[in-house]
């Protein structure tokens, strides 16, 4: 059981000696597991600084809910949702990421603090995204994406998921590498429960190993997502509600963790806080030597 290649370094963000902890603040009124509780600027700091005080390493911070079936917030309204909290946070010293799909809104992050864009559509749904991340020389999580799921999780056909995954972030990878992000500052994520069902979300946790083959730093984020409500049901299949999965969050993210990923992104964070300190306190114990590469330089080998 040892962590196989992965983990790795992100250019222009601070080092962990293992698995980061990333919380979310969801400045949204309808984000499916905590939307509305953090809607406004001075609730949402102050959520952000608890989560760094429970042990997140970053925050990320979003204006724009990417349930399936949400509709799109405009951009006048994402950035007044989102820049004040991003300010807010990098003034206190607090590592941000801003999860957006709009260029204007990660260069304006940027500008008020952010180090970290995560874009669920890995530049796919904004063309002046990549060029505006390869301007400022920021590092970029890249997320499998398949588009916009409105009508509900339809693009979710998969023959082989975990091979399709790979291949279709692969090639992303290249692109966003085409358009002059440096590879040594590109996160990859799976992006579990986009245009996928709980049986390819099991798959891809089953499979981690593989997505370290992409050999960039991975970002796991499984927080409160439905395929954990399903792993959970009841004895009629009757899922608990999304505040009710904190518990198994945590225990993907043990499992994330033993399996090299450079992050996990979570709603929840002292459990998770634990759970990859006691990964990280297992994998100190082998006596073995080293496992894996952790702290290898990103993006080094291909696939
Ligand atoms: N999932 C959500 C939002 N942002 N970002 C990344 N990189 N990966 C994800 O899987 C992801 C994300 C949706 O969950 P939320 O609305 O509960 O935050």
């Amino acid at each position: 059981m040892s962590i196989e290649r992965g983990r790795g370094r992100v250019a222009g963000l601070p080092t962990w000696d293992r698995c980061a902890v990333m919380g979310v603040v969801n400045v949204t009124p309808d984000s499916f597991s905590d939307g509305g509780h953090w809607f406004n600027t001075t609730a949402a700091v102050k959520h952000g600084l608890d989560l760094v005080a429970e042990g997140a390493d970053l925050v990320d911070v979003g204006g724009e809910s990417t349930r399936p079936g949400a509709t799109r917030v405009d951009e006048a309204e994402e950035l007044k949702r989102v820049i004040p909290v991003v300010r807010g946070l990098a003034a206190e010293g607090v590592t941000v990421s801003v999860d957006t799909m709009r260029a204007s809104v990660a260069e304006q992050s940027l500008a008020a603090g952010a180090a970290l864009v995560n874009d669920v559509s890995g530049g796919l749904a904004d063309p002046a995204m990549l060029p505006a991340v390869a301007a400022a020389g920021a590092p970029f999580v890249v997320m499998h994406w398949r588009g916009f799921l409105a009508g509900g999780n339809v693009k979710g056909v998969y023959e082989d998921v975990v091979s399709e995954v790979v291949d279709e972030l692969h090639a992303r990878v290249e692109a966003v590498i085409e358009a002059g992000v440096a590879a040594d500052r590109i996160v990859v994520d799976p992006g579990l429960g986009f245009s996928k069902d709980p049986e390819h979300d099991l798959a891809l946790l089953a499979h981690l190993d593989r997505l370290n083959t992409l050999g960039h730093p991975l970002l796991v984020a499984a927080s409160r997502k439905r395929f954990l409500g399903h792993v959970l049901a009841d004895p009629k299949g009757a899922p608990p509600p999304a505040r009710e999965r904190d518990a198994a969050t945590a225990a993907v993210s043990a499992i994330a963790a033993q399996h090299g990923a450079w992050a996990v992104r979570v709603h929840e964070v002292r459990a998770t806080a634990d759970a990859v300190r006691v990964a990280r306190a297992v994998e100190g114990a082998r006596t073995d030597g080293p496992s894996g590469t952790a702290g290898r330089p990103a993006a080094e080998g291909a696939r």
